[in-house]
């Protein structure tokens, strides 16, 4: 099996929003969003995930002429930027400019029960869907998430969402699925998803990850401000990787990128020259700005 290890995926987190639990109005201008995006894509990221939504635990829903505004500059600065564009939107609005503006991949963290409208598109379009597992939404998620057994109960969401959208047209080949790390989620909750993530991974399609900066590592970690979380992300990366997911969604990529390669190598016993090029040192940059977090 490790033979097979193919290269990590690596989707850098590209957020216009002035409220995002880590970098919440660092890329809210678009100019500044689309150097940063540029950023990712030097350090190596293969697909950037741009989102004009923040789903934190609290986050109030954003109208869909506000989300439109944000995003859309900053697409239309990236396509040409040599990655795939993804757009992090439960609005089908909001996903046909951005297929439009050259986004391939639709990351729909209500897995299509967000807007009736969102299967259609994507069938209709062709596009790639990335179906993540969310319990209730954010503004109330954290309130004491209960399962019978979370990753069982993960699974069978997981594959009830894929049956739904191959039968609404979406083709089964471009459904990618995500356990959704903190979405409705204690931290034995994570944990538990994170160590048997094998299982989810055997409903045979992608596997998608998004640990990153997640307040669980924070507190795990004894504090650790959203900043400080690079070393819990990458661990919690790697052991994702030995249980078969293939895209981890981060917000510091040229460190996790490197981690995944030397990792992945490691698994298989030999190396394959990086399909992705990475331009930038990953000792010489600064961190970013810490902030308290409210993500479990
Ligand atoms: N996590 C966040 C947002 N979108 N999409 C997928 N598929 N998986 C995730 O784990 C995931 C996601 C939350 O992170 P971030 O975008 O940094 O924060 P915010 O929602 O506050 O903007």
């Amino acid at each position: 099996m490790d033979a097979l290890v193919p290269e990590p995926v690596v989707m850098g987190v590209v957020n216009v929003t002035p409220d995002s639990f880590s970098d919440g109005g660092e890329w809210l201008d678009p100019a500044a969003a689309i150097a940063h995006g540029r950023a990712l894509v030097a350090q190596g990221a293969a697909i950037l995930d741009v989102g004009g939504e923040s789903t934190r635990p609290g986050a109030e829903p954003v109208s869909e002429a506000e989300e439109l505004r944000r995003v859309l500059p900053v697409l239309d600065g990236l396509a040409g930027a040599g990655v795939r564009l993804s757009i992090d939107t439960s609005k089908a609005a909001v996903a046909a400019a951005a297929i439009d503006a050259g986004a391939t991949l639709v990351n729909d963290v209500t897995a299509l029960r967000g807007d009736p409208a969102m299967a259609a598109l994507v069938a209709e379009r062709g596009c790639d869907v990335c179906l993540m597992h969310m319990l209730g939404e954010p503004r109330t998620m954290q309130r004491d998430p209960r399962y019978g057994d979370v990753v069982d109960d993960v699974r069978r969401f997981l594959a009830e969402r894929l049956k739904q959208a191959v039968a609404q047209g979406i083709a089964r080949e471009r459904v990618w699925l995500d356990p959704g790390i903190g979405f409705g989620k204690t931290i034995d909750h994570n944990l538990e998803l994170l160590r048997r993530l094998d299982e989810i991974v055997a409903l045979g399609r992608p596997v998608v990850v998004g640990t990153s900066r997640k307040s669980f590592l924070g507190t795990i970690t004894g504090g650790r401000e959203p900043g400080e979380r690079l070393a819990g992300t990458i661990a919690t990366n790697v052991l994702a990787l030995t249980r078969g997911a293939s895209v981890f969604r981060v917000h510091d990529v040229a460190e996790a990128r490197d981690a995944l390669l030397v990792a992945a190598a490691t698994l298989r016993g030999r190396w394959l020259a990086p399909t992705t090029t990475s331009t930038t040192t990953t000792s010489t940059r600064t961190s970013t700005k810490t902030r308290a977090s409210r993500r479990s």
